[in-house]
Formats: structure tokens, sequence, C-alpha cells
């Protein structure tokens, strides 16, 4: 197709083409100080993007895998110059370098997350300093380029390419209506067609902040609290995000990047054996956690604070009184369990992992129409449009259809009934077969005539019943089951 279109579309396309074959990005979004950097450290397993102030924190990063950790300034004008790590192996927070000449930053580490997944860390919406909102904006494609010279594409063009193909939105116990927004315009930009589930999970991030008795039915309990208020938050954003997942960045952050030391135990231990009125006084709020006088040094307690804030402190102290005798790496197990970091990992990998292909196909696809829409001759863009047409109508773009058809029953565009509408979801989203059928741990039989009595339910239900628009859908699932069927039967074979 390449000799058909002019130069600036075709080298669009091999820009569409390169990124299919790299690992999926994903960008993690989100107001400023709502711990997003926080996240993208915990997540990576190691404290590289700095966190809380600095001028990088005003920075667009990109952590990629790469042989050899190393980091690279990229400025507006293509040049690139590399930067070496800070003393403790992060990146620096100020780099003496002029911002308002740098696009972005490019971390390669060897860390095996980045691997299939390419982690972006934003600046953040919200933020009072323009620059860093532009860098954002543009970075989450919201926002056209200045088209900086030295640049193949055209600023429509290199945006289309640019964005990122899924994202982690990072709230904290107030869902903003422009938070809504932002997640609206991303997933716009991202797949140039109603936002869907399909690319973006939410995250309520510092759980640990929450008053439980700010909400009713928490009993108190700071987790439950979070949940529900992460159940509502789901209700609002409901179109635009597959899940919004509680979670403690800090915590999760200082458990995976070896930020619990031994010395940290010590200190929590050297707490937990206080008298019980210091150790309620000091418990008390953060000022006098640093300020109240007692034996263990207040830069100790300084270290702790950060590292734990007064909800990891009192939940390490609740379990070294539960058990004296806890070791080290099970105090920081502890920390890491409630940090809710796994369910964090797991949504990562049955919403963005197990479907990154598709993903990165539908942002392709959407790339590709954009590129071609954005191309001044009429006759390139009708040579596109038919090509894209006799691709979707080839069997192996089932995938996509099926994220589009998720997509469509998810944000209520298609209405399903409840019962149906889940399942929809069920068997475009798992990626265990017997989770996709909602029979998990069940024999290979079992599954097989079960995948086949399902296809034949929604042929059935294609041809009678529905309305135009869910029939559309139901030929879509019958085709998902008849292929898990197919698989599941040559499996046997
Ligand atoms: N209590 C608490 N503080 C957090 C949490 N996550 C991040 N923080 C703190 O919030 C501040 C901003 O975090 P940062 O990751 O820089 O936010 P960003 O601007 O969104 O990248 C830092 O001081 C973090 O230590 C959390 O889960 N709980
Ligand atoms: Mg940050």
């Amino acid at each position: 197709m390449q000799p058909q279109v002019s130069e600036r579309t075709a080298e669009g396309f091999r820009e569409v083409l390169r990124r299919l074959s790299a690992p999926l990005q994903v960008a993690v979004a989100g107001r400023i100080k709502s711990g997003k950097s926080t996240l993208v450290n915990a997540l990576i397993g190691r404290r590289v993007a700095p966190t809380d102030v600095g001028e990088c924190t005003r920075l667009v990063t990109r952590f990629q895998y790469g042989t050899v950790d190393r980091v690279e300034v990229v400025f507006h004008d293509g040049g690139k110059q590399a930067i070496p790590f800070d003393a403790d192996g992060g990146i620096p927070a100020d780099l003496g370098i002029d911002l308002e000449k740098i696009s972005h930053l490019e971390a390669y580490l060897t860390n095996a997350v980045l691997r299939d997944l390419t982690v972006i860390d934003t600046p953040g919406l919200g933020s009072l300093d323009a620059a860093s909102v532009a860098r954002t904006e543009e970075l989450l494609g919201t926002r056209r380029g200045d088209g900086e010279a030295g640049d193949d594409l055209d600023p429509v063009s290199r945006n289309a390419v640019a964005g990122a193909e899924a994202v982690l939105y990072v709230v904290t116990q107030a869902v903003r209506a422009d938070d809504q927004q932002a997640l609206a315009s991303f997933t716009a930009a991202t797949a140039s067609r109603e936002a869907g589930p399909v690319n973006a999970i939410a995250l309520l991030n510092k759980a640990d902040t929450i008053e439980p008795d700010s909400v009713s039915e928490s009993g108190g309990d700071v987790w439950t609290a979070a949940t529900l208020i992460a159940g509502k938050q789901a209700q609002l954003l409901k179109p635009r995000v597959a899940d919004v997942l509680p979670v403690i960045g800090l915590l999760a952050e200082t458990a995976e990047t070896g930020g619990f030391t031994s010395a940290d135990a010590d200190a929590l231990r050297r707490l937990a054996a206080l008298d019980e009125v210091t150790r309620e006084t000091l418990l008390m709020s953060a000022d006098l956690f640093t300020s109240w006088d007692c034996d263990v040094p207040a830069g100790v307690r300084t270290r702790l604070l950060e590292r734990m804030d007064l909800y990891g402190i009192r939940h390490a102290l609740a379990a070294i009184d539960a058990e004296p005798e806890i070791t080290a790496g099970d105090l920081r197990r502890r920390l890491l369990d409630s940090s809710g970091l796994a369910g964090v990992m797991s949504r990562l990998d049955s919403v963005f992992r197990a479907r990154a292909d598709g993903i990165k196909a539908a942002a392709a696809l959407a790339s590709v129409t954009a590129l071609a829409h954005a191309s001044g001759d009429q006759g390139e863009r009708q040579r596109v449009h038919d090509a894209i047409e006799v691709l979707l109508a080839k069997p192996e773009a089932h995938q996509l259809r099926l994220l589009e058809a998720l997509t469509l029953v998810a944000s209520g565009a298609v209405e399903m009934p409840e019962d149906l509408a889940e399942e929809v979801m069920r068997v475009g989203s798992a990626s265990d077969v017997g989770e996709q059928l909602g029979l998990p741990g069940r024999g290979r039989q079992e599954l097989t005539d079960y995948a086949l009595e399902r296809a034949g339910w929604w042929r059935s239900f294609s041809s009678f019943g529905a309305t135009p628009a869910q029939s559309r859908i139901a030929h879509v699932v019958h085709r998902a089951y008849f292929l898990i069927w197919q698989h599941l039967r040559a499996q046997g074979t």
C-alpha cells in the first residue's frame, strides 16, 4: 500500500508498524500529586521516577525495556543527551538543563515488567504549571503539538501515532468532573471512537489517607472504606474504565523497591515496645509522630513516615504486636499485601497484557484512519479507507471486532440485558478459557460442550429477538465462542 500514498503518510504508517511490534504503551495519568510516579516505581520495582518535588516531576518519562540501564533527555529538536542516574539509582530530580528545550525523558531499564509494557509517567493534568499540563496533554493526544522542526510528521499525524495505547488513571478520594473529561479525551484520542474499559483502568490511590468514618458502612476500616469509595467512583467513571481499584502506592513502592530495610524493621520494633501512652500520642498525627519526645531518633521516625505514612506504621506495629518475632522480610510482605498492589498487577494482566495485541491493533487502526484523514489528498484518503474495510472483513480481525463489541456494550452504546452484557464482558476480557466461559477450573470436555452450546445460542439470538445493534454484537460473540470451541477441540486431538 505504501507506494500509493504520499511520503508523509507512508512515514506515519511506518511509525504505526513500528509501534505494533513494540510493547504496549501504558500512560500513568492523573492530577499532580496523586501519586503517579510513586506507583510507577512500585510497578517497575525500582525507585527510579522522582516523586514529590523537583523539575523532573514536571516532565514526561517513558520507561522501556533495555539491556543496559540508562536515561536520555530527548530535546524538541530531536537531539538526545545521556544523563547519569543519581547515587540511589534514580533519575535525578533536577537536570540543570533548560526545561523548555526538553521534549521528554527516555529511561531504558532491564526490569522484567517492562518487557511487555512500556510505562509512561506524566506530570499530570490540573497542575498550576501550564507547561506540565501541555506536556501531559500532548502525550495523551488531547492537544495538538507545535510541529517542531526536524519532525517528519505534521502535528496532527504525529499526535495520531504518539498517544499511549492504554492508560492507568490515578485518582484520589475526590473524583472531579474534569477527571472524567480528561479520561474521555484520552480515549477519544487513542481509539478515535467511543471510550471504553478496553484500555483504561483507574486506581484509587492513597487509600491509606481515607477517613473510614467519613464512609458509612465502612465499620471504621480503611480498606473497606476505600473499596466502597472505589465502587462509587466506578459508577461515575463507568463507561470509561474497566475498574477502579483501591491501592496504597506509597506502601507498594516501599515494599517493592527495597525501600523497607531491616533497620526500618528494628525501628518499628522499638516503637512497638514503647509505653501505650507515648505510642498512641505518636500515632495521632504526622506532626506528633516526628516531633513528640521518645527514644527512637526523630530522623529515623521521619524516614518511616516518608516511606509508610501513619497507616503503614500502624499496620506494621499491629503486625509486630501480633507476632513479636516477625522478621523484616515478613513485615515487608505484610506491607505489600496491605498495599493492594497484587490486585493492580492482576488487573494489568487481565486487562492490558492479555489483550495487548488487540489494543495495539485498535490503536494502529485509529492511527491509520487519522493519518488518512490528515492527508490532503482525497484519493489517498479513499484508498486507505477501502483497505481498512477489506482488513476488517478478514477473520483475523475478529479480536478487533470483539474489543469493539465489548466497548459498545460496556459503554452502554448498545443496550443488552444485564446477564448478557456480563457474558460479553467475560468472553472478551478474561485471559483464561475457563474464566472466559465462566467455568473456571472445569475439564476440557465440559468447556468444549459449553462453548458450542453458547455459540449456538448467540447465533440464534443474532437472528431472532435481537435489535439490529444487538445482532451485530451477537455475531461477534457467536464467533468468539466458535473460535474457543475450535481451539478446545484442537487441544483434545
Ligand atoms: N499517604 C500516601 N502518600 C502517597 C501515596 N502515594 C504517593 N504518596 C505521596 O504523595 C506525594 C506525591 O507523589 P508523586 O508520586 O510524586 O505524585 P505525582 O505528582 O502524581 O507523580 C509524595 O509525597 C508521595 O510520597 C499513598 O498511597 N499514600
Ligand atoms: Mg510525578
